[in-house]
């Protein structure tokens, strides 16, 4: 096999990842003739909900060869909703092009990006796509990016402008400059005097840069000496095997400038599959191979994406106890059938019906054991859910056979029946991501669903004790019921939960009915008179009677139940509302607005730092009511290009009063009459 290649190609969204795809796969003859995503063609983007939206949905995986290299490039959505998906496929890529925009302003998006190539040990390239459209200098763009990378950002190239209109590069190594010709290589040309003061500034940037990495270089910087071409290349290729650095291309992937060059120095720069296997630290013993992407296909049945990490893997073997039904290597929504898939290669899988993305697949009859298991990407924290329903009652089994898939094919997706709120809820990275899951789940397997905003677990509470009677009798016929209790009901402090306490001496409630009524005050204290579950309460049986004939557990139960219907709405019920402790994540520029925000939801600012690992970054803590934390992800992008992100988990129940609270109890009376 000739050498293989596993490039994603990622950046913030529509930068143009998918267009350089297709121009990539022009420029190297995979494909004869070129599509756009605006016209629904190109190779990138065949799924239905990429095409609705001219914005990719899901990663796409396509083959091409180039300077007898052959790639696998997987196409990543750049959407920060679909961000999962980029995650799960870069994990199994030697390498990434970063694709940008050059908008100084936006630099921030590219910080979550960055932050997990660094993270991961992935090597990347930059490549500032629409080039042919900018008046921005690099001078002012490179610094902005250098921001926020970790890695220092080494400009190879620098652009040769006509007016606005950038008509070519100059290579910063060579000193060689180019001009980009319309649907062929560009050609050398002269390097104009008007760019070679730029040319000498950025060549020198670039010298320094690689000087941080090579004493020798450096001591020839400070004598004044110039290093020869030879020595650069040199010391670019020992620096960027290492993954110190990231090296900065130009172009326009529309028109295919830059592409061909991108492409050579992905073929010279991209660390083979074992560097990989040994940089990440995976040694198997026997053939493995892990899940990049899932897809469920109207015709070919379930597909497995998978990055093969060891060994070779056959058709027809079997993997994890299930036999591969199928082997393929993709181009976009087609698939060329292969049978056998070696160390190296991203080939998919064909009906393998229990593997998920992100799984770890072994040779042999069995699921990996967690030692076997590829590290995978991490998770996302659960950012925006929706209750859902089926439309239509009977298609409840559907429904759910339907969300495993959706599932299995994103586990950014996450469905989860919440008996708390008696609710399925769906959780996803914001509105766009579960509003393509509903789409998919319609369009794709023919189950409509309606979502609304999840119930609010509340609770509530009393402030007062009050002593109660209750009694329960019935006189029918043969056998009657008959039961009397009095209890004292008490609050309790905050947190502390039930309490029974039994004080009956004498037998005026006989020992066997003891349990009964215990059972209904617990029952009653599922709904209390708000109509939530009542917390932080303690209920003591001190006095009754029985009847010999008539009383048995049920009258008891009954009993108990009256008392408590009757005494707790004297004992000044208050509603509890869940305060979550909250994280949230922002750059910096942000961090001001952040607190508005929380405080403007009632919530309480605890403070804030420096956010480990990310340059420029803070972390905001407070508690916030989980009610007004639902579409908190939305407010928070929209003040933060996008990037900003939280965390949440239970922290206390707190009273609740007023208005807010008013309506909360008025919302739930309508919620039961209406059930
Ligand atoms: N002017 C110009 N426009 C471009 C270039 N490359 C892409 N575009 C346009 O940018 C838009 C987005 O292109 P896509 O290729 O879909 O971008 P993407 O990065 O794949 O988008 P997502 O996957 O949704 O994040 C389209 O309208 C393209 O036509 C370029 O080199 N020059
Ligand atoms: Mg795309």
């Amino acid at each position: 096999m000739s050498d293989v290649r596993n490039v994603a190609i990622v950046g913030p969204s529509l930068s143009g990842k998918t267009t350089l795809l297709e121009s990539m796969l022009f420029v190297s003859g995979a494909i004869g003739r070129k599509g756009t995503v605006k016209d629904g063609n190109s190779v990138g983007d065949s799924a239905p909900e990429a095409r609705a939206r001219q914005m990719s949905t899901e990663v796409s995986a396509a083959r091409a060869t180039f300077d007898d290299v052959t790639f696998n490039f997987l196409d990543c959505p750049g959407s920060i909703e679909f961000q999962a998906e980029a995650r799960n496929a870069l994990i199994g890529c030697d390498a990434a092009v970063v694709v940008y925009e050059p908008v100084i302003e936006r630099a921030t998006t590219l910080a979550p990006i960055f932050r997990f190539l660094s993270e991961n040990d992935i090597p990347h390239i930059v490549f500032i796509n629409k080039m042919d459209r900018t008046s921005t200098l690099m001078r002012d763009l490179i610094p902005a990016m250098q921001e926020v990378s970790d890695k220092p950002l080494l400009i190879n190239q620098v652009p040769v402008r006509d007016g606005e209109h950038v008509t070519g590069y100059v290579d910063l190594v060579t000193e060689q400059a180019y001009n980009y010709k319309a649907g062929a290589a560009s050609e050398e040309t002269e390097m104009p005097d008007s760019v070679k003061e730029r040319e000498q500034e950025a060549r020198t940037m670039m010298l320094e840069t690689l000087a941080d990495f090579d004493d020798t270089l450096l001591e020839k910087l400070l004598e004044d000496e110039i290093p020869s071409v030879e020595e650069i290349i040199n010391d670019l290729h020992d620096t960027l095997g290492d993954g110190n650095l990231v090296p900065v291309l130009i172009g326009a992937a529309e028109q295919e400038n830059g592409v061909r060059r991108l492409l050579q120095h992905l073929a010279e720069w991209t660390p083979d599959a074992s560097t990989t296997v040994e940089h990440r630290g995976i040694e198997k013993t026997k053939p493995a191979a892990q899940v990049l992407k899932t897809y469920h296909t109207p015709h070919g049945g379930k597909l497995s994406l998978a990055r093969v990490w060891a060994g070779t893997i056959k058709d027809g073997e079997t993997v994890n106890g299930e036999r591969i039904g199928g082997m393929y290597h993709m181009m976009g929504a087609n698939q060329e059938k292969i049978d056998k898939a070696e160390a190296g290669d991203i080939v998919a899988f064909g009906r393998l019906d229990e593997a998920r993305t992100g799984d770890t697949l072994l040779i042999g009859g069995s699921a990996p054991s967690s030692n076997d298991e590829i590290a995978r990407a991490e998770e996302l924290p659960r950012l925006y859910g929706l209750a859902i329903h089926a439309e239509r009652r009977d298609d409840e089994v559907k429904l759910s056979a339907a969300l495993q898939k959706i599932q299995d094919e994103d586990p950014s997706l996450i469905a989860e029946q919440n008996s708390d709120i008696n609710q399925l809820v769906l959780w996803g990275q914001g509105d766009m991501h579960l509003n393509v899951a509903f789409e998919k789940l319609r369009e794709r397997y023919g189950v409509a669903v309606s979502s609304e905003r999840p119930r609010v677990p509340y609770r509530e509470a009393i402030r007062k004790p009050v002593t109660q009677h209750g009694r329960f009798k019935r006189q029918t016929g043969g056998s009657g019921m008959f039961g009397d209790v009095h209890v004292n009901i008490k609050p309790l402090a905050r947190g502390t939960g039930f309490e029974f306490i039994n004080s009956i001496s004498g037998g005026s409630v006989p020992k066997q009915y003891i349990p009964a009524v215990e059972a209904g005050v617990k029952e009653y204290l599922e709904r209390g008179p708000l109509g939530f579950p009542v917390v932080d309460v303690s209920v003591e049986l001190f006095d009754g009677k029985y009847h010999d004939v008539d009383s048995n557990e049920m009258a008891f139960k009954l009993a108990a139940r009256t008392a408590m219907g009757e005494g707790m709405p004297n004992c000044n019920p208050v509603l509890l509302e869940p305060i979550m402790e909250v994280h949230i994540h922002a750059p910096n520029t942000a961090t001001s607005k952040v607190q508005q925000l929380v405080t403007g939801r009632r919530g309480q600012l605890l403070g804030y730092e420096v956010r480990e690992g990310w340059k420029g970054w803070d972390t905001v803590t407070a508690h916030m009511p989980q009610s007004e934390i639902q579409d908190l992800v939305a407010e928070l992008r929209s003040l933060s290009q996008g990037v900003a992100s939280y965390t949440a988990s239970f922290d206390h129940l707190q009273e609740l009063s007023g208005r807010v609270a008013d309506q909360v109890v008025e919302d739930r009376k309508e919620q039961l009459e209406a059930a």
